[in-house]
């Protein structure tokens, strides 16, 4: 192959996000567009790091994943690097990427260096709806935020662009290597089953045979739902093949360039199929729900866990597995270096952390925080409130992941008694870890596709509100005279204690007397408008009040919440779009 130069002008607004760039599949197919970013991010990485790399370029299959696999292996070529892997069809999940850069070793002995992912994750998919890429580093984690403003940076002033243009475009629809002469030597595409290096992973974590045990017991059911995402790539290997179950416990397991059509967000709102299944919805189905129900969004690294009629919050779910962790998993027999969640994530696992005298971190919201702090040996577990739950295995959230550690734990609480009258249920865990270490009442109000003006505006008025605790607390006691104090207001900035690097405006805190906080902050992964969240938590300890109703405990805080931010005032929302 040649290499082409082609002269480009910059676009506006390429700035990556919470978890790369996302936006409207019209956007991205412009021409140049995906261009422009890739050069950019190859020019923020330094053509010292991109000669000679092994990069891995896949993602969750959605529309226009084909296409743009096509561009940036002509870039790739172009631009020195030695090889790109890629899984069939362009086919990995994100977790799976991670895996493949950490774990991967190709035929010729080589490793890969980074992975272009292409995925808008839980955001819908198809010609009218979103695309997105991320570039992910050597220890399998998003490129850390000095790299994102690097490659913002060259999006605003680049020229040109790299190209093999007369190169064939590669078949990734089957396995194997193709090989390609360019001016500085051999250019190899090496196409891979999508799911061997991640499967062989999760055996080496988890008890496969203990998980198929219960997986096999008559009195336990189960059901997987991958909304039409590449989940459905690993599920029938993991969860079918490896452990066992049925394969009518598999929902929306063939991936989709459009999801079907729906939006794969696992949660209450969008798993609707799910939810019915287990029982949660308004249906009076006849049918007994499973005993356990999960989900993934479009590119699995998130994960919904679900008990018959029985919602786990995401992050009641990472304090019950770093609870029992060291007992269930054998990857951790040995002991937690470390817990860690995002700041909006409830304060259930910093009790935990504190019982079992774990270090803790609470971090900004995105999963390239997490990623240091297991590089240097301080972090096992990590969560955050948005469904995403993970270890150190790799560095992304795992959606699969997080299905075999539930399932471990119920494997584990059951061993001796899966032939026994009733089996110990997901509920059960939840209610006994309430009962010990007390209950977060959570929930999360999103307001989406604001208009980015207001948006901001409102942010820009609670930067002021906090700094002021007296105004704070007489717009608290006039909402509500059954709320406690807030004792504490800030915009939360985070110091990385690996590298010292400072991350600051990651949303706004009020922190109250008894415990409960209201936190607000500004999304950074949608495509269109603003979204902003409000996550509202409130600490119950005394077990005889854990059993409430959520949103009906929560109900004063978010009062509070809606007076002191005067969310309708500046959106015009009476409510918000989506609640979890
Ligand atoms: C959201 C979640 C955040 C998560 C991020 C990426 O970000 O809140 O916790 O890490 O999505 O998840 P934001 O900025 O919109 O709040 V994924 O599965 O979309 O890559
Ligand atoms: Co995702």
């Amino acid at each position: 192959f040649k290499v082409s130069k082609v002269t480009t002008t910059p676009f506006d607004g390429q700035k990556p996000g919470t978890s790369g760039l996302r936006k409207k599949v019209k956007v991205f197919i412009q021409p140049q567009y995906l261009q422009n970013f890739v050069q950019s991010t190859f020019n923020a990485l330094t053509p010292a790091k991109v000669r000679g790399a092994t990069l891995v370029v896949s993602g969750d299959g959605r529309y226009y994943s084909k296409d743009a696999i096509q561009i940036i292996i002509k870039m790739s070529a172009a631009n020195g690097v030695r090889r790109v892997w890629v899984g069939q069809n362009g086919l990995l999940s994100t977790p799976a990427v991670s895996a493949v850069i950490r774990e991967r070793v190709g035929a010729d002995g080589s490793k890969a260096t980074g992975a272009f992912i292409l995925t808008a994750s839980h955001n819908p998919g198809g010609p009218h709806e979103d695309f997105g890429i991320k570039y992910n580093m050597e220890n399998g984690g998003p490129a850390p935020e000095a790299i994102t403003d690097q490659i913002f940076e060259n999006t605003k002033t680049i020229t040109e662009y790299l190209i093999a243009d007369d190169m064939p475009n590669v078949d990734i629809s089957a396995t194997g290597v193709s090989s390609f002469q360019g001016p500085e030597g051999q250019f190899d595409v090496e196409v891979f089953d999508s799911a061997s290096d991640y499967v062989k992973l999760m055996k080496s974590i988890f008890d496969f045979e203990l998980i198929s045990k219960l997986l096999s017991s008559p009195k336990f059911t189960f059901c997987y739902d991958a909304l039409h995402g590449v989940a459905g790539a690993y599920a029938n290997r993991i969860f079918v093949e490896e452990l066992g179950a049925q394969e009518s416990s598999l929902l929306n397991c063939v991936p989709k360039e459009d999801f079907g059509g729906g939006h794969p967000d696992p949660n209450l709102t969008y798993a609707k199929e799910l939810v019915a299944r287990m029982g949660l919805g308004k249906s009076n189905s006849e049918v007994e729900p499973p005993e356990f129900g999960a989900a993934a969004d479009g590119d699995a690294d998130r994960n919904m866990i679900l008990g018959k009629r029985f919602f786990v919050t995401p992050s009641d779910s990472v304090a019950i597995i770093a609870a029992n962790a060291v007992a269930a998993i054998p990857y951790f027999s040995s002991g937690l270096k470390g817990v860690a969640r995002s700041m909006p994530t409830s304060a259930a696992l910093d009790v935990v952390a504190k019982h079992l005298n774990l270090k803790f971190f609470e971090v900004p919201t995105g999963w390239k925080f997490f990623g240091n702090l297991m590089d240097a040996g301080m972090c096992s577990v990590c969560g955050e409130e948005s469904f995403g739950t993970g270890s150190d295995h790799i560095r992304e959230k795992d959606g699969i992941w997080a299905v075999l550690a539930w399932l471990s734990i119920l494997a584990y609480k059951n061993k001796d008694n899966l032939s026994g009258n009733k089996l110990v249920t997901v509920e059960d865990i939840v209610r006994q870890h309430w009962a010990t270490y007390g209950r977060h009442y959570y929930t999360r109000y999103d307001y989406e596709n604001v208009d980015a003006g207001a948006a901001k505006d409102l942010m820009a008025y609670l930067v002021k509100l906090q700094s002021s605790l007296d105004e704070i607390n007489t717009i608290v006691k006039g909402a509500r005279s059954d709320v406690s104090n807030v004792v504490n207001a800030d915009e939360f900035e985070y110091k990385d204690p690996v590298d010292g690097s400072i991350s600051k405006h990651q949303g706004i805190r009020f922190l109250f007397g008894d415990g409960s906080r209201l936190v607000f902050r500004l999304s950074g992964t949608g495509s269109e408008g603003a979204t902003i969240r409000l996550y509202i938590e409130q600490y119950e300890k005394d077990s005889s009040k854990t059993g409430r109703d959520s949103q009906e405990a929560l109900a004063p805080l978010v009062e509070v919440a809606l007076k002191l931010s005067k969310m309708q005032e500046f959106t015009g929302r009476s409510a918000p779009t989506v609640i979890t």
